[in-house]
């Protein structure tokens, strides 16, 4: 990264005070993302938001804003403190929200939430609790929302059946010379390709609506207070669109139920764990206060194999394109993530029934509605 750059950018944004230092933070795969510290102590989440990702900048800011004033009046009606339970854009002196610099790069601004953090892997089930109430309530909260006002900022993100037909592309134009090495991987996916449809069928047949959902609910897209423990915001805002809910709670358990990150190469240290599967359940159900049908509940453990099916093809996909949509570091990174994923897959199959009988108790159970 070109630091001059940077010190221009910060510049427009006119933080209170002098700027200190810039360094990276945190470990998305999509944007690039610094923590600016000012002299008087100030810290502000400055961002590079990927173009080549989202084609459309104003309008992942457009939805950010507009989500972000909605959560913010919810929480002020609560007594809580929206300054910490959601994220607030920054402007730049002269009012934008985002800026483009001269080599055509991004660039936008959040408070920085202070004393938050966010989990690669969870420590325990109560943050697999935490994290399933932090994105269920989320749901819940922008259930007032008007959606047509949100744009779709990446179209058919999670249209798995499209995803699938990607994959295929991939290894038909195979770019990177890679095919010979993945069969293996290549053919589980391609022996599993039914799984693709069934969100999107139960959709199309009525059984599954569309809400205002997140899209990306990583475990590391909360943030938790680092002394209590509590939750915070649910933060990586960029891809809130109309979508199912099935989705939202598929990524948590992809991300949140495994024992190990997302890139663990030895594959005997990380595991599919039913024990956070069932507190993200528990707490997801919770969030979400009476808002999920049965047929929504009844869908979560089918949801959780479907997206990380997803997953596991964008990986694959991404490898045999010669890694041109998620950040690596290390040579083989996505072959490594779809491993990851295809060992949640195989544990997932064995451990269906559990999970389905976890998840249609709950249905079973009376809520509030
Ligand atoms: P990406 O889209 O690349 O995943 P994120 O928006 O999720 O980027 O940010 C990356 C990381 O930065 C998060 O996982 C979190 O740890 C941290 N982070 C993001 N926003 C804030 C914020 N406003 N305050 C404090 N930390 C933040
Ligand atoms: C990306 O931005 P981040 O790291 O939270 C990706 C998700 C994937 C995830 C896999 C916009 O999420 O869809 O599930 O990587 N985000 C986008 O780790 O593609
Ligand atoms: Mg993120």
């Amino acid at each position: 990264m070109n630091e001059h750059k940077m010190w221009e950018v910060v510049q427009r944004f006119g933080f209170p005070s002098e700027t200190e230092s810039i360094a990276p933070y945190g470990r998305g795969h999509i944007n690039d993302t610094y923590c600016v510290t000012c002299s008087d102590g100030t810290r502000y989440l400055l961002q590079n938001l990927n173009i080549n990702v989202f084609k459309n900048p104003a309008q992942v800011m457009s939805n950010i804003e507009l989500v972000t004033e909605h959560l913010r009046k919810k929480f002020l009606e609560r007594g809580e403190d929206p300054s910490r339970r959601t994220l607030k854009v920054r402007y730049t002196k002269r009012g934008e929200n985002i800026i483009t610099d001269k080599s055509g790069e991004c660039w936008r601004s959040f408070d920085f939430i202070n004393n938050s953090t966010s989990f690669e892997v969870a420590k325990d089930t109560n943050d697999c609790f935490l994290c399933g109430i932090a994105f269920g309530s989320f749901q819940a909260d922008l259930l007032d929302f008007p959606a047509e006002q949100l744009a779709e900022t990446i179209p058919n993100f999670h249209n798995t059946p499209v995803r699938y037909r990607d994959f295929e592309k991939a290894v038909a134009e195979n770019m990177s010379m890679r095919l010979g090495e993945v069969m293996e991987e290549v053919t589980f996916l391609q022996e599993r390709r039914h799984w693709a449809e069934i969100l999107t069928s139960a959709h199309r047949c009525g059984e599954l609506p569309l809400r205002v959902t997140h899209n990306d609910t990583k475990l590391n897209n909360v943030l938790f207070d680092k002394v209590s423990g509590e939750i915070l915001a649910v933060i990586d805002l960029d891809t809130v669109m109309p979508g199912l809910a099935a989705y939202d709670f598929g990524d948590m358990i992809r991300s949140g139920a495994a024992t190990g990150e997302e890139d663990e190469k030895d594959l005997d240290q990380f595991d599919f764990n039913l024990e956070r599967y069932e507190a993200f359940l528990k707490g997801y159900v919770e969030g979400c206060a009476g808002t999920l049908s049965d047929a929504e509940i009844r869908v979560l453990p089918k949801a959780a194999y479907v997206i990380t099916y997803e997953q596991a093809l964008r990986f694959l996909g991404d490898h045999l394109n010669g890694d041109m949509y998620y950040k690596i570091s290390i040579p083989n990174h996505n072959l490594i993530r779809t491993r990851t994923q295809i060992k949640l897959l195989k544990r997932m199959e064995e451990e269906m029934d559990a999970m389905q009988h976890m998840a249609d108790a709950l249905a079973a159970h009376p809520r509030i509605s």
